[in-house]
């Protein structure tokens, strides 16, 4: 069965590609061991793909912005996966017509293929599986892998941990309000681009990116941030984010990748580790906080009670 769906996401059946993702995204014990087996099959066979993710907040131009370049990269041969959010969706218990919608052209190329968000993606981010999703997408034949995130709460370091590249879209006019918050994900954008210039918020675009050049980061040992101007509605600047995109993609990324995904790893583990350990203790855990209730236990006590179990349970 696994060995079926396996060729089917080789030979490019897209059915076949949504329901492993399906699969993977699943939390159902009983899917866990053939999720496993069918993603160690498409880590044998994938080439890197280039990995994007194209962050910002909320209504910048995320879904527009991708439509853009996917649309171009596809003229330039590629195949292009894109996963997306729709925080509308997410409110609306999973709609997806926004980015739909919005990304309609690109939707329509058969070179290209867009898969909305599931509903575990409480943060409008990098979910505990992302990295598997984007690598079945590879294993699919597409060369890119896109994600879209909005740059709030934890997706904004977590997108460290599966891009190589990461794009942040900024609003006309945000140059100030993003000094201080957004640190994160500004220190890690390879590349910011002003949306929206265009019409009347043109010449603002053009000052914000002015006020962003003067203080400009490395962000890898081998990338120097830059910052451009583009309409992802009119397509102006679009060219030169593809340059930007295509240069990156010929750097040497052996040694970048390999430590992202050690950091990927530590991260994945540190979760498992949180979570079976909560697990393990739960009864523990509810019966020192049922102690508390009682004011037979201080919290500090408890804590410490806490401690002592934990050692126990792990010697
Ligand atoms: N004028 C102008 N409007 C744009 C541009 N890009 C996007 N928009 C508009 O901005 C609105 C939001 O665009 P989206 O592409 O949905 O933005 P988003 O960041 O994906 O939004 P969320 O996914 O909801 O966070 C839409 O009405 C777009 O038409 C642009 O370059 N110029
Ligand atoms: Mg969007």
């Amino acid at each position: 069965m696994i060995k079926d769906l396996f060729k089917g996401i080789r030979a490019g059946d897209r059915f076949a590609l949504s329901r492993a993702i399906t699969m993977v995204e699943s939390k159902r014990p009983d899917q866990r061991a053939e999720a496993q087996e069918l993603l160690i099959r498409c880590e044998e066979v994938v080439k890197n793909p280039l990995v994007v993710s194209v962050t910002g907040p909320p209504g910048v131009g995320k879904s527009t912005f991708i439509e853009a370049i996917g649309l171009a990269l596809v003229e330039q041969g590629h195949r292009v996966a894109v996963l997306s959010v729709d925080p509308a969706s997410q409110m609306s218990g999973g709609s997806i017509l926004g980015d739909k919608t919005r990304m309609a052209m690109l939707g329509r190329s058969a070179q290209a293929y867009i898969r909305p968000s599931s509903n575990n993606n409480q943060y409008g981010g990098i979910t505990t599986v992302s990295r598997e999703t984007g690598m079945l997408c590879a294993a699919a034949g597409y060369d890119h892998v896109i994600f879209e995130t909005v740059g709030i709460g934890q997706s904004e370091s977590d997108v460290r941990f599966i891009a190589d590249m990461v794009i942040l879209l900024l609003q006309p006019g945000s140059g100030d309000e993003l000094q201080g918050y957004k640190r994160g994900v500004l220190e890690q954008a390879h590349l910011l681009v002003v949306n929206k210039a265009d019409g009347e918020q043109q010449q603002l675009a053009e000052h914000t990116r002015l006020s962003f050049e003067t203080n400009r980061m490395m962000v890898d040992q081998i990338w120097q941030q830059r910052i451009l101007v583009a309409s992802a509605l009119s397509g102006y600047g679009i060219p030169e984010v593809m340059n930007a995109l295509s240069e990156f993609g010929q750097l040497d990324l052996v040694e970048l990748r390999l430590a992202r995904e050690q950091d990927w790893f530590r991260w994945r583990t540190e979760d498992l580790i949180r979570s079976k350990v909560a697990e393990m203790l739960a009864p523990e855990i509810k019966s020192l906080l049922q102690d508390m209730e009682k004011g037979t236990l201080s919290p500090t006590q408890a804590l410490f009670r806490f401690d002592e179990l934990l050692h126990e349970r792990l010697d």
